[in-house]
């Protein structure tokens, strides 16, 4: 390049904003972020209930900004497949006192919730963003998010969890949950909600089977092509184990490698429980790509 000419500017870096605004933080995108898992479910797929007490939660999601995570995703009802509903006083009682207790922990608090009034009690104790696996698509969730500073993950789940994964159907896995995300990223913004605090995710098991799951992590880079950062969620999950034939314990080079591909193929942010193992291998993505 020439003096005084500009930079080529890319489809990407046309489409794709660089920074993600997350209620009291903005975070760049120029490296991958990690997002660690602190799940406070009894029931939860891959911590067997461990961290239901919300003083053990708090220690683990204080492990997990040691090992380096970005953000943390707070949960206090399961999503995984066949897991029974809880009641918004249940989840409430869960998330809360781990919110309060990591209020001033220096990352992004994310809350994993697809209710509405958990959703406002969470921002009001100061959750940064609300990961939704239904996408804003209950009742009042658009405005309570749109209310706020809140970022957003729109997620793709076809059906509910309980029985998402009876006889999930596609025509084109890809093309059909690209235009779902599309759709509502158009109503988020329709609503208020800024781009900048949008990210969108596939949605890695829920209302999928195998093929499906694989069909998505081969054509990743389709989503990407939405214009907001890209979330995957593959950390553990159950395909893992359908292609190595490990039980979940065992499944942490799996996810590690999962989450490499991912990045290779446009993702940003990575819902992870094994931290330290994903942030060292993607150091070496970023390094290289
Ligand atoms: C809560 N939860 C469980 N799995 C998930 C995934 O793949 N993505 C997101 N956004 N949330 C998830």
């Amino acid at each position: 390049m020439s003096d005084g000419e500009s930079p080529p500017i890319t489809h990407h870096s046309l489409l794709m904003t660089r920074m993600f605004h997350c209620g009291r933080f903005t975070l760049s995108l120029d490296r991958p972020l990690i997002m660690g898992i602190v799940n406070i479910t009894p029931d939860s797929f891959s911590d067997g209930g461990h961290f239901y007490s919300p003083e053990l939660a708090i220690e683990h999601a204080i492990k997990l900004i040691a090992q380096g995570a970005d953000l943390l995703d707070i949960g206090g009802e399961s999503t995984r497949p066949g897991a029974q509903a809880v009641g918004v006083e249940e989840e409430l009682q869960r998330v809360l006192p781990v919110l309060e207790g990591l209020r001033e922990c220096g990352v992004p608090l994310s809350v994993d919730t697809l209710k509405p009034e958990v959703m406002r009690a969470a921002i009001r104790a100061g959750a940064d963003m609300i990961n939704d696996v239904n996408a804003l698509r209950a009742e009042g969730a658009l405005q309570a998010v749109a209310d706020s500073a809140a970022a957003i993950c729109l997620m793709h789940m076809q059906g509910e969890p309980r029985t998402m994964q009876q006889g999930p159907f596609y025509q084109d896995v890809v093309a059909e949950v690209k235009a779902f995300l599309d759709e509502r990223i158009a109503a988020a913004e329709q609503a208020g909600i800024e781009r900048k605090r949008i990210v969108i995710d596939p949605g890695f098991g829920f209302g999928k089977t195998l093929e499906h799951n694989v069909g998505m992590l081969r054509q990743l880079d389709a989503f990407a092509e939405l214009g907001v950062p890209l979330l995957t969620g593959l950390s553990r999950k159950s395909m893992l184990g359908a292609l190595t034939g490990l039980p979940v314990e065992e499944r942490m080079v799996p996810s590690v490698a999962a989450a490499v591909v991912a990045a290779m193929k446009g993702a940003k942010i990575f819902r992870v429980h094994d931290v330290k193992e994903t942030r060292q291998a993607l150091q070496i993505v970023s390094a290289l790509t």
